[in-house]
């Protein structure tokens, strides 16, 4: 159970168990490109599907795949498929948050990093569709995971902590990491760090090193849909191309960034999602620049 394997033998794949939202740029939409623009080859579990995302739109189709969870898992057991990384996110109910324990185990190997971002909520709120008992399940799941990525809204949730919007005082975010870790995490990654009015960002704790770093940029004005997939599947490429949490996390935050720039920019409804398609050579550049680094080296 490790964040960076010590080995050379981190396998860049992964199974990414996520809904699948036909509109609004979100969970498989972004996960998927952008973890193929990082090298990773990805395989695509959806546990729904949806014709958008559920915030911000009224009226959207949903398909629920639950049955098909288990059967997908043992079929490509069965193919003899193995992945370097098992990455949830936003999951329908509470049956489908103990079958990803389920298919976790099937998959899970040494080497195997299982990221679970315990995608619940936004701004303090929780998602209309999640019940007390999904988020109770939810904390369950991130005990069996080896990082997770929260935003303050589902840290404060999972921690049973009262959610302030901030600014935040520095211990108070280590605090909160501290606490995330006794969860039998290896890491963990906080979204929505900020110290004043004028940045925002993630800081990261990794069991192994115990020094909290932060990651912080100018704020954008506004609340953007999306981003954190967006930034969880960033940080996920950047650890199966082998950097480090703290660089992979300034990856995810710097790319998150620039993504909400352009979103801004552009003038688009945030509930459509991030403005991420233009970035993702330069993230590829990145990745592979990377790549070559560490292979020199
Ligand atoms: O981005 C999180 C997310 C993913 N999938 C669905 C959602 C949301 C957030 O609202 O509704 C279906």
């Amino acid at each position: 159970m490790n964040i960076m394997p010590s080995t050379n033998k981190i396998i860049p794949s992964a199974a990414a168990i996520h809904d699948l939202s036909g509109a609004g740029k979100c969970s498989l939409t972004v996960v998927l490109p952008v973890l193929s623009v990082c090298g990773v080859e990805t395989s695509v579990m959806p546990t729904a599907v949806l014709s958008t995302h559920t915030g911000g739109f009224e009226g959207f189709t949903y398909r629920d795949l639950t049955e098909d969870l288990l059967p997908t898992a043992r079929h490509w057991k069965s193919c003899g498929l193995s992945f370097g990384a098992l990455y949830s996110g936003f999951l329908g109910s509470e049956r489908q948050i103990k079958l990803i324990q389920e298919i976790f185990s099937l998959f899970r190997a040494p080497e195997t990093l299982v990221l679970v971002d315990p995608v619940m909520g936004d701004n303090g709120k929780l998602y209309r569709t999640y019940t007390q008992e999904m988020a109770r399940g939810m904390k369950e799941l991130c005990e069996s995971a080896d990082l997770i990525t929260p935003n303050m809204t589902e840290a404060c949730h999972l921690l049973g902590r009262p959610y302030c919007p901030g600014p935040y005082r520095e211990e108070e975010i280590l605090e909160i990491l501290q606490e995330l870790l006794k969860l039998g995490l290896s890491g963990a990654v906080l979204t929505g760090v900020c110290f004043d009015e004028q940045q925002v960002g993630a800081a990261c704790l990794e069991r192994s090193k115990g020094k909290m770093e932060t990651f912080l940029l100018s704020r954008v004005a506004g609340s953007y849909h999306g981003t954190g997939d967006l930034f969880s599947a960033v940080l996920l490429g950047g650890l199966l191309n082998r950097m480090s949490l703290s660089l992979a996390c300034e990856t995810a935050v710097e790319f998150t960034h620039r993504c909400i720039v352009s979103t801004r920019e552009s003038g688009a409804e945030p509930r459509f999602g991030p403005k991420f398609e233009a970035h993702l050579p330069y993230l590829g550049r990145k990745m592979e620049e990377y790549r070559k680094k560490i292979a020199n080296s």
